[in-house]
């Protein structure tokens, strides 16, 4: 629909009295069925965003989860590259849930950027870390966010930021392509199809397949995206079962119904595993090896 040629302008983002331009890309799809914008590298001036986000003193949330051993492997190193490449100039606020918040680590900030613990219980069934997460981001904006931060961006801890991660990737609700899966098949995609589960997509072809360890969008959208997570997920024990990959599940039926405003490529959570692809310019946040050995308690 809105594949245009190189060069040409895509979507216009208003930002205030300045207008931001989006370029296409030959090799990639630039734009969904319905008309978000497909970020990728060489489509906008980055240049351009931080102007006009920094004018506006754009506030954003970045949650993140370490729970148990997640924090002493991850933890640092995440908080660390955040301050190097996250919304780098604009007011940052990390909300860190944590059970153990007294082995937080001290990390510098840079003016303007804070961060927030806040406790969070470990819950028996890692499963359970993971689903929980959508309530407790939806209280967290219920108690804190909503009075500081007109954005939200949710990721795992476990992966560091090693490029650009800007003021581009901001809209009203912001999904993420997963890196395993954005060039392959829709047969081969994850998504669940056990037809007790209410994230099943047994009659739903599905348009991505998004990665849940990196979503976001305004306060609202976020409250919006995390309630109807939570309320599907709790559906869905009150039935016996769980979906196939949890939280993401239900966030990929929930995108499904509900398309995301904008949309990020691979670049903006890449697994270094796969390898050289042509389509990837850039990495700006890659996971970091699993070390199952050391984190899986239960
Ligand atoms: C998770 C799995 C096995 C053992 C421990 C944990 C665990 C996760 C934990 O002990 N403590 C903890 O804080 N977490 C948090 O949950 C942490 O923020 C972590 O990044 C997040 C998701 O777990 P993770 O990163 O091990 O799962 P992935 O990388 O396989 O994630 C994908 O699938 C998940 C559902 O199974 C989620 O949807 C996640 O968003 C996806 O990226
Ligand atoms: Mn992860």
């Amino acid at each position: 629909k809105c594949q245009l040629a190189p060069g040409a302008p895509l979507k216009l983002d208003n930002a205030g009295d300045k207008t931001l331009h989006f370029e296409s890309r030959p090799d990639v799809q630039t734009c969904t069925e319905w008309g978000a914008p497909i970020i990728w590298e060489g489509m906008f001036d980055p240049r351009a965003y931080d102007e006009v986000h920094k004018g506006n003193q754009t506030s954003v949330a970045l949650t993140v989860f370490a729970v148990g051993r997640y924090l002493d492997v991850y933890l640092k190193d995440f908080l660390t590259s955040a301050e190097a490449h996250f919304m780098v100039g604009l007011p940052v606020t990390y909300y860190v849930f944590t059970d153990v918040p007294e082995r937080v680590p001290a990390v510098t900030l840079a003016p303007g950027r804070e961060l927030k613990v806040i406790s969070e219980e470990h819950r028996f069934r890692w499963q359970d870390i993971s689903m929980m997460r959508m309530k407790t981001i939806r209280d967290a904006i219920d108690s804190h966010i909503r009075h500081r931060n007109r954005y939200v961006f949710c990721m795992d801890v476990d992966q560091v930021f090693v490029g650009r991660f800007g003021p581009e990737a901001l809209g009203d609700s912001v999904a993420l392509l997963h890196s395993h899966f954005y060039r392959r098949f829709k047969i081969l995609w994850t998504y669940d199809h056990n037809p007790k589960s209410r994230a099943n997509m047994l009659e739903a072809p599905g348009d991505f397949y998004y990665h849940a360890a990196v979503f976001g969008g305004s306060w609202q959208r976020v409250r919006e995206i995390t309630d109807s997570c939570y309320r599907t997920i709790m559906e869905d024990k009150e039935n016996g079962v769980e979906a196939l990959w949890h939280d993401e599940s239900h966030l990929n039926k929930y995108l499904w119904e509900h398309k995301p405003s904008r949309v990020l490529s691979p670049e903006y959570c890449w697994d270094p595993s796969i390898g050289y692809r042509r389509d990837i310019h850039v990495a700006r946040l890659i996971w970091q090896e699993k070390q199952y050995d050391k984190l899986r308690e239960n």
